[in-house]
């Protein structure tokens, strides 16, 4: 199995004013595109591993041998964050809010929409370093907020991704300097509220 590099589901400056399109071009060519190719460079020395699932390998790393662990947690996980960070968007210009049964979940969980952008903000804030901040689903189909460090997934604690945001300086830097905060609240006038829904209704299994 060799992996590629999927194409943005959306033009590089579609993003803009929030995400500029050099942070895109940056970000999709040459971040993603690296942690691609050390996986599968991990892939091409380790061929048992080759015929898994990615998403099997990242849930259970001890299945790697020890010398791999960490290059699989940082370089999968890298490969796999982004593909969900690309989709969880879509352009500035489509206007999107929650609806359905995740604006339902999110109420029930949160209290209210506000309420959970105020928690997922601040959760994105107090992340020290980097890394990403999560909306998942449990196996008890509740929603949390959770951070994870560097390119670490959610899916080894047993958490099926529903939203998330990449806490790289990569990811803002160019346009918002040390700024996380300008970054984060900027963040949800591009967020694919669609795809979200998709993936909790996947999560639940309706
Ligand atoms: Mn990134």
């Amino acid at each position: 199995m060799v992996y590629q590099l999927p194409a943005l589901p959306y033009a590089y400056e579609a993003l803009d004013p929030v995400i500029d399109p050099e942070t895109m071009h940056l970000h999709h060519d040459k971040h993603h595109q690296a942690y691609l190719e050390r996986l599968n460079d991990l892939l091409e020395s380790n061929p048992s591993l080759a015929n898994l699932p990615l998403a099997q390998l990242l849930g259970n790393p001890s299945q790697v041998p020890e010398s791999a662990q960490q290059i699989l947690r940082n370089h999968s996980g890298g490969y796999y964050n982004h593909n969900l960070f690309w989709e969880s968007m879509r352009p500035f210009a489509e206007k999107m809010e929650p609806e359905g049964e995740l604006l339902d979940g999110l109420e029930t969980a949160f209290g209210s929409v506000e309420h959970f952008m105020e928690q997922f903000h601040q959760a994105g804030m107090k992340h020290f370093g980097s890394g990403w901040v999560w909306l998942v689903i449990d196996s008890d189909h509740k929603l949390q907020i959770v951070t994870t460090a560097n390119q670490d997934t959610v899916l080894a604690q047993n958490l099926t991704p529903i939203l998330l945001n990449d806490l790289w300086e990569h990811a803002y830097y160019l346009k918002y300097h040390n700024l996380r905060a300008e970054y984060l609240k900027k963040w949800w006038e591009v967020v694919n509220w669609r795809t979200a829904e998709k993936r909790f209704l996947e999560a639940k299994g309706v």
